[in-house]
């Protein structure tokens, strides 16, 4: 297998300085060496360089910066597929979505989203209690939400293309008035931290997929935000929730993902390098990572020997 890795070193899309550490604090951590070690050809295409645009609309903080890092992103993510590599994007914030995601769809119509994330991330500027971007990107990039938003200049080369039908949450605990009322009223495919409790790990996502994905055939794509997880183990993040994924029911869900051999794009999401000590940041930095190799082949079982040399 062939992997490209881009960092987007972005933090724009909240409130909280340090999130645009995490793409180079993952690499110093050994992330390409451990990948390497997986038997994938790996190629770093570097940070997301970008302009700002100079525009604003009412209650979207910083949307000139977001609109400006996410359509080059968009680009690169596309540059990345198209040479042939599954695709590993490291945040940045979670508003990174909407170029990853962008990206990916305008390279193959045919993809199913599963946004792993104890939040929605489904607000609009007219429903968002914070104006913070990384709470909206779900809403930005499917058409049926499409209705809801006012112009946005800066965005006219994002077109929401992906309907909300090929969208499944997973671990949600922390779900504004609004979102839970266009979930309700689309009927998102949604497993928050009840359904895991009430189903596992292993039958939410197979449900999941069964949902957003009925024949099998689609380019699978992992949006991580790694307040997924239980603040227990991974602590250093903006907007920690307790009572969330253990590290294992996050790599087993990837575990799973990677078994289709359909996983072709992560995003891993809002570690913040900046908050807490440096035990918190390391167990959280290596949650990142373990969730990471999951999706990519590691598996618990140990690696197979490579072919040629079994006798
Ligand atoms: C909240 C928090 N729903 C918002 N969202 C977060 O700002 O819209 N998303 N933290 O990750
Ligand atoms: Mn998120
Ligand atoms: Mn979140
Ligand atoms: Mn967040």
């Amino acid at each position: 297998g062939k992997v490209g890795i881009i960092g987007v070193p972005f933090e724009k899309g909240q409130r909280k300085g340090g999130v645009a550490l995490a793409p180079d604090v993952i690499r110093s951590a050994g992330l390409l060496d451990e990948l390497k070690s997986l038997g994938l050809d790996v190629r770093d295409y570097g940070n997301v360089e970008y302009d700002p645009s100079d525009i604003s609309v009412d209650n979207m903080s910083h949307l000139g910066h977001v609109a400006g890092c996410t359509q080059r992103l968009s680009e690169m993510v596309q540059c990345v597929l198209q040479d042939g590599r599954n695709i590993l994007t490291i945040g940045g914030d979670h508003s990174i979505g909407i170029g990853t995601i962008d990206g990916h769809v305008k390279t193959n119509k045919n993809i199913a989203i599963l946004w792993i994330d104890a939040h929605a991330d489904l607000n609009t500027n007219k429903t968002s209690e914070s104006g913070n971007v990384h709470g909206m990107p779900v809403a930005l990039l499917t058409s049926e939400l499409a209705d809801y938003w006012p112009y946005l200049p800066g965005m006219d080369w994002q077109q929401p293309m992906l309907s909300i039908r090929n969208v499944a949450y997973i671990g949600l605990r922390s779900v504004d008035r609004y979102e839970r009322l266009v979930i309700e009223k689309f009927g998102i495919t949604a497993f928050g931290m009840e359904d895991v409790e009430r189903f596992g790990i292993h039958r939410v996502i197979h449900m999941a997929l069964k949902k957003i994905d009925p024949d099998n055939n689609k380019s699978l794509h992992v949006s991580f935000d790694i307040d997924s997880l239980d603040p227990l183990e991974a602590p250093s993040t903006g907007t920690p929730v307790r009572g969330g994924l253990s590290l294992r029911e996050g790599i087993h869900a990837m575990e799973e993902l990677y078994r289709t051999c359909r996983l072709n794009a992560v995003d891993l999401v809002e570690v913040n390098p900046k908050i807490g000590d440096q035990k918190s940041i390391d167990l959280t930095v290596s949650a990142a990572i373990h969730i990471i190799q999951a999706g990519f082949g590691y598996t618990r079982r140990g690696l197979k020997v490579p072919e040629g040399v079994t006798d």
